[in-house]
């Protein structure tokens, strides 16, 4: 074959690099990892391949196995991230870590069937497609023993998504699929990198649609460790959609916090309700608990949905808790000073109310997240 003719593939084989990596997210997976990687140099005889295994400070000691791996099996690699979360995020810099022309992400838990990777790789090599999926939801694809509220959670996520993918995808929630690394580089930037679902992430971000297969696979029940799917992860899934509508003109995160700062209103108003007329307590009695019981309930919801990926906690969630306190305080007098500001010069009352709330939220938000959750940017 003459160089000229040679694709990016051949290139990189003639190199001496692999030609597929495949990026695997980890959080506490001790006992599926070597598991793992027997099934794929079972499945991938034929490619040069690697793994690379980004994992989230396991406290189960994942990365120290996947180390112990990586010393006598050159194909495995760990990128290990300390005090950060996130499937999509996970993926995204695992990718970045790598150089093959093509790229798998699939699940470190056995449930994504790894014996499609060739089909895939060999779809994605034929020069027309960008990215090739594993579908549970096409014709000979299945969810395997999923119990009927997981599926009806992924059906309805599913549904939601056509809000920003405008592809004829059957399984946008998917977490197996192979794409052409230039493909990434093109969409890296735009992606948001937030919660589970970077599959739909890529899709709604890339810069032109996006030539696909879907594939079917059957999911297999997870071999050992538990799930990581929780109520926060819904959340995360609301937010990665949110942040595509509206990402271009507001940090997602201040959404976030204004829908949190919404939700704290309703707790106040139920605790002053309950301190006046269930406790007898005097207005000003009740109004200061409603306070503390509001911000207190905006401070662990921000910490579990906001922060998730920069959770704080033990006596860091304290010494955060403290500063929250402190800077939501300082927010309130000033919410207080610019609305009697505005209202003084005759501007109508609720302009003035509602211009002091804004700015209020504006510095609860930038301050707490400069001195709560130590982030310099949204
Ligand atoms: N690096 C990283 N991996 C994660 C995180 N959460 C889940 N994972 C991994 O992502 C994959 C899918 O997660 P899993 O809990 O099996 O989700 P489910 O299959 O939807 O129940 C598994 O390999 C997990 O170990 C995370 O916050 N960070
Ligand atoms: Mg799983």
């Amino acid at each position: 074959m003459k160089l000229e003719d040679m694709n990016e593939s051949d290139m990189s084989c003639l190199r001496g690099g692999p030609e597929l990596s495949v990026v695997v997210p980890t959080y506490n997976e001790r006992d599926n990892v070597a598991e793992l990687v027997r099934l794929l140099d079972l499945a991938l005889p034929a490619i040069d391949w690697e793994v690379i295994f980004v994992d989230d400070d396991s406290s189960d000691g994942t990365a120290d196995v996947i180390r112990q791996m990586a010393q006598t099996n050159g194909r495995v690699r760990c990128l290990q991230r300390i005090g950060r979360r996130g499937l999509s995020s996970a993926c995204i810099e695992g990718i970045l870590s790598s150089s093959a022309p093509y790229v798998a992400v699939m699940d470190a838990d056995l449930q994504h069937d790894e014996r499609v990777l060739p089909t895939m790789l060999a779809e994605l090599k034929k020069g027309d497609l960008d990215i090739v999926i594993g579908s549970r939801y096409v014709q000979g694809g299945g969810i395997g023993d999923w119990q009927a509220d997981r599926a009806k959670m992924s059906r309805f996520a599913t549904w939601l998504s056509n809000i920003v993918v405008h592809a004829d995808l059957k399984d946008p929630m998917s977490g197996l699929f192979m794409v052409r690394r230039t493909v990434f580089m093109e969409t890296v930037r735009n992606l948001s990198g937030i919660g589970f679902k970077i599959l739909l992430d890529l899709f709604a971000s890339a810069p032109h649609r996006l030539a696909f297969v879907e594939i079917p696979y059957s999911f297999r029940a997870r071999a050992a460790g538990e799930s990581k799917l929780d109520s926060a992860v819904m959340w995360d899934y609301l937010m990665l959609l949110l942040d595509k509508l509206l990402g271009h003109y507001v940090p997602i995160r201040f959404v976030s916090f204004l829908i949190i700062g919404c939700f704290g209103v309703v707790v106040h108003m139920l605790v002053l309700v309950a301190g006046l007329k269930g406790l007898n307590l005097t207005f000003d009695w009740a109004q200061g608990i409603a306070t503390g019981v509001a911000m207190t309930a905006n401070f662990v919801l921000n910490n579990v949905l906001t922060y998730r990926d920069h959770r704080l906690k033990g006596w860091k969630a304290l010494r955060g808790l403290i500063t929250f306190y402190a800077a939501c305080g300082l927010g309130a007098v000033a919410n207080v000073g610019i609305a009697s500001a505005i209202f003084e010069r005759h501007y109508e009352w609720w302009l003035a109310g509602i211009a002091g709330i804004g700015i209020g939220a504006v510095w609860n938000y930038a301050a707490t997240a400069v001195f709560t959750w130590n982030r310099k940017q949204g």
